[in-house]
C-alpha cells in the first residue's frame, strides 16, 4: 500500500489501515480496493491497487489457526458506525479575540485553550504576491486556516538588515495584517532571521522593526509577535534570552498584551533549555520547528514533555519534507505530528506559501496564481496541508482522489475489495481498449463471503475521472461521478456464510487517461 494512504485525516487514517492490515494479512498480497458498506451513504475506500499483470489473485484463505471465520473475519467497514469526531468551531479573532498565554497553551478570554492552524509565507520580498487580500480570505474560508504568518527575512538577499527597502517591508507586512484582519484571522510577524545565525547580530535592526510594528499593530487584538526565527550556530538559550531582554520592552511599551514568541537554539529545537530556564514575563510562547522526513520521534517526544510539563511551545514553522525544505515528503512522520500537535493542542503554521521548485511549496512550480487555488494547483504538500486543515472550499472525497496514486490499468491487472461487511471481491481486468479517442476496461468480479449471510451487497471503485458504464452483466450498476457502485441484481443479493458469488462483470469507458485509483 503507497505510503501515503495513511496520509489522510486521522479518524479516516485508522480505517484504512485496520482494513488494510486485515486484508494483507489474509490474502497476502497487497492488493486492495474501495470499500463499501451495503446502504452506506459514502463510500470509504480502503486504498486500492493494482498488482502489475498478474492472474486474478487466489481467494484469500482463512488459517485454521485463526478460527472459525466468523469470529475472526475483518470488519472491514467499521467507518458507517464509527461516530464522527466533535469538531472544535474554528477560532477566529471575531469570537476568540485576544489572545492570551496560560500554563502551556494559548487562550481565549475566558481560558479556553485555542489552536491556531496556518501557513507562512516564504520570505515576503521574494514571494509577495501571495500576500492578497482575496488570497488571505479563502485561507480562512476555504482551507480552514485561521492564522497567517508573515515571513521577514533578516539578511539575506532582500533582507531587512542587508539591501532591502525598509519602509517598502514594512508596508508589506502591514498590508499583511490588514488583510489577515480583513479576513478574520490571527496574524504572527515574523522576524525572520536564518543566515545571521545569531539574532543578536541583527539586534539593531529587530528592535526598528519592531518598534514600527508595535507601534502601527497596537490596535490589532490579532498580531503575534514571532521575534526570532532560528537562533543557529553556536547561538546559546542565554543569547536568545539577551536578545529578548532587549525585543520584549520595545513591543510592550505599544503593545502590553500582546503574545510573543521566541525562537530556541539549533533551529527552534532546543526548547528543554527554554524550559529549564524560560523568560520571566506573561503571554511568552517558545519555537519548535520541524520537518517531517528530518525530525522523527525524538523530538516529537520533546515536544510532549516539554509541553506536559507546562511550557507553552508554538510551531511556528514546520514541513512535511526534509529540514532544507526540500526532498522527499514522509506523510508518516507529518501524520504522527499532526496528531500530536493535535492532541497538545499546539497551534502549527505550515512552510510554504510559493510555487518555488522545493517539496515545502504548497503550491505546484507551473501554477502561476496568487489567489483562487484549486486542488490540481498544489503541491503533494499543500494537498496534505489542505487535507490536514479540513476546511470548507474542499470535498474531502476530491481531496482523498487527489493525493491518490493513479494506476495504469492494464488489462491482467487485478485487484481486491470488501464490501458489505463481509464479502470480499476480487477484480480483475479483463481486457482494454480504446475506440474512438476513449478507453474502455472490461471487469470481471468474484466475490467470497467470509461471514454471515447477506442478502445484498454493493462496492463502490474509484477511479481518477468520470466515467460512463458501457456494459454490465450479474449486477446492478450506478455512476457518480468517478465512481462506479456495483450492487447485487435480483439473483444474486443472497451469499451463505463461506459461498462465492461470481460472473458479475462491467464496462467503463473513459479517457486515454482513465484509470483506478490507489488511495
Ligand atoms: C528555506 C526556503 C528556501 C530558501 C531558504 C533560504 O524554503 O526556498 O532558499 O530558506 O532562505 C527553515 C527556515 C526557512 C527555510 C526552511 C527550509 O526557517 O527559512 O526556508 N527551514 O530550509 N528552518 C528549517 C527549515
Amino acid at each position: 500500500m503507497a505510503s501515503h494512504a495513511q496520509g489522510n485525516k486521522k479518524g479516516r487514517v485508522k480505517r484504512i489501515a485496520v482494513a488494510a492490515v486485515a486484508l494483507a494479512a489474509l490474502v497476502g498480497v497487497g492488493v486492495a480496493l474501495a470499500v463499501a458498506a451495503a446502504n452506506t451513504e459514502e463510500p470509504d475506500y480502503s486504498g486500492l491497487a493494482v498488482e502489475g499483470e498478474t492472474s486474478l489473485p487466489q481467494p484469500p484463505k482463512v488459517s485454521s489457526d485463526e478460527g472459525d471465520a466468523e469470529a475472526t473475519a475483518p470488519d472491514p467497514a467499521p467507518a458507517a458506525e464509527e461516530p464522527a469526531e466533535p469538531t472544535r468551531p474554528l477560532a477566529s479573532p471575531s469570537t476568540t479575540g485576544a489572545l492570551h498565554v496560560e500554563g502551556a497553551h494559548l487562550v481565549d478570554a475566558a481560558g479556553n485553550p485555542v489552536q491556531l492552524r496556518g501557513v507562512s509565507t516564504h520570505g515576503l520580498a521574494w514571494y509577495p504576491q501571495y500576500v492578497n487580500e482575496e488570497f488571505f480570505r479563502e485561507l480562512k474560508q476555504d482551507w480552514g486556516a485561521n492564522v497567517v504568518r508573515l515571513a521577514l527575512y533578516s539578511a539575506e538577499e532582500g533582507g531587512y538588515a542587508t539591501d532591502a527597502s525598509r519602509t517598502a517591508l514594512n508596508e508589506q507586512v502591514l498590508k499583511g495584517v490588514e488583510y489577515a484582519t480583513k479576513a478574520d484571522m490571527y496574524v504572527v510577524v515574523d522576524w525572520h532571521n536564518l543566515t545571521d545565525g545569531n539574532p543578536q547580530t541583527n539586534q539593531w535592526a529587530a528592535a526598528e522593526f519592531f518598534r514600527v510594528m508595535s507601534r502601527d499593530l497596537a490596535q490589532h487584538d490579532n498580531v503575534i509577535y514571532e521575534i526570532c526565527n532560528e537562533p543557529n550556530g553556536d547561538t546559546t538559550w542565554a543569547d536568545v534570552k539577551a536578545y529578548a531582554a532587549e525585543i520584549i520592552p520595545i513591543i510592550r511599551a505599544n503593545d502590553p498584551d500582546a503574545v510573543i514568541v521566541v525562537g530556541t537554539p539549533t533551529w527552534s529545537q532546543d526548547i528543554q533549555d527554554a524550559a529549564a530556564d524560560p523568560i520571566a514575563e506573561s503571554n511568552i510562547m517558545y519555537t519548535l520547528h520541524f520537518y517531517a522526513a528530518t525530525h522523527q520521534a525524538d523530538l516529537r517526544e520533546r515536544l510532549r514533555t516539554a509541553v506536559e510539563g507546562g511550557l507553552p511551545v508554538f510551531v511556528t514553522e514546520f514541513g512535511i519534507c526534509e529540514a532544507s525544505g526540500d526532498g522527499k515528503v514522509d506523510y508518516d512522520s507529518a501524520d504522527a505530528w499532526l496528531e500530536l500537535m493535535d492532541e497538545l493542542d499546539v497551534s502549527y503554521i505550515c512552510w510554504n506559501l510559493s510555487n518555488k521548485k522545493e517539496a515545502s511549496a504548497l503550491f505546484k512550480p507551473k501554477c502561476k496564481k496568487a489567489s483562487g487555488f484549486a486542488l490540481s494547483d498544489l503541491s503533494d504538500a499543500g494537498l496534505w496541508l489542505v487535507d490536514a486543515l479540513g476546511g470548507p472550499g474542499f470535498n474531502a472525497k476530491d481531496v482523498m482522489l487527489a493525493r491518490a496514486d493513479k494506476k495504469s490499468n492494464k488489462a491482467g491487472a487485478a485487484m481486491m475489495a470488501f464490501s458489505s461487511d463481509t464479502i470480499q471481491w476480487q477484480l480483475n481486468v479483463a481486457d482494454k481498449w480504446k475506440e474512438d479517442g476513449r478507453t474502455f476496461f472490461k471487469y470481471d468480479m468474484a466475490g467470497s463471503n467470509y461471514s454471515a449471510a447477506t442478502e445484498k451487497w454493493s462496492v463502490t471503485i474509484p477511479f481518477n475521472e468520470d466515467i460512463s458504464v458501457e456494459d454490465s452483466w450479474n449486477c446492478e450498476v450506478s455512476v457518480d461521478g468517478n465512481e462506479l457502485t456495483v450492487s447485487n441484481d435480483a439473483h444474486n443479493g443472497t451469499v451463505g456464510a463461506g459461498d462465492t458469488v461470481g460472473n458479475v462483470g462491467f464496462i467503463v469507458s473513459g479517457t486515454g487517461k482513465l484509470a483506478v485509483v490507489d488511495l
